[in-house]
């Protein structure tokens, strides 16, 4: 009954695995070069840790992700597609996937593109959103993995639901805040608890 539900879903960390893709990668350009593995990740800034562990690290990391091919060839985190499509089909719910391109644009935006036609379809391309403030796009739900998720609008319509991610699983988050801890985790219940 009511209206319809709006939930916005991030891609980096939440559908596309992000953290995995980027490892790999920079281990395999970078072998010489130190690393954090996933359990040692912290911090949502894969650069900022990266920086800290050795300053030219900094910049390797940034690169793995600005070349051809990074954001099309990250492989789906479990049952995000699943979920997406299950979402799509349910009663009164209209599903968006609201993620941030990097600023080099040279081959990410088009692959975020590509990643969504060729993990959920052609006709997904409709419920993409590129935009670096989501505090601007309203909806009833955000799942993304950020823990801190600022911008232009101080009072977002959405409510944050925290996705658990390798770089957020320690953190105490206010007890406000709800997480999703993986997509085998009962989503069902977190739309179902926001509609009227
Ligand atoms: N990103 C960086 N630096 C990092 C980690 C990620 O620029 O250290 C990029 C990857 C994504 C974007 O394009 O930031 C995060 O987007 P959202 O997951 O917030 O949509």
């Amino acid at each position: 009954s009511g209206k319809r539900l709006r939930v916005l879903v991030d891609m980096d960390g939440v559908l596309a695995d992000f953290e995995g893709g980027f490892l790999k990668k920079y281990r395999a350009r970078y072998p010489e070069d130190p690393y954090i593995t996933l359990e040692d990740r912290r911090g949502f800034w894969v650069s900022t840790q990266y920086g800290q562990l050795r300053s030219d690290l900094c910049e390797k990391a940034i690169s793995i992700w600005e070349s051809k091919d990074f954001f099309i060839e990250l492989e789906p985190l479990p049952g995000g597609v699943e979920a997406l499509k299950e979402m799509a089909k349910m009663d009164n719910t209209d599903v968006f996937i609201c993620t941030s391109p990097i600023k080099h644009y040279t081959h990410c935006p088009y692959e975020k593109y590509a990643w969504v036609e060729k993990n959920l379809g052609h006709d997904f391309l409709e419920q993409v959103i590129l935009t670096r403030d989501k505090t601007v796009i309203t909806g009833d739900i955000l799942i993304d993995d950020k823990p801190d998720i600022l911008g232009v609008e101080p009072k977002p319509t959405w409510e944050h639901i925290l996705f658990t991610a390798c770089h957020n699983k320690h953190l105490s988050v206010s007890p406000s805040q709800t997480r999703l801890l993986s997509w085998s985790d009962d989503w069902r219940a977190i739309l179902d608890s926001k509609r009227q």
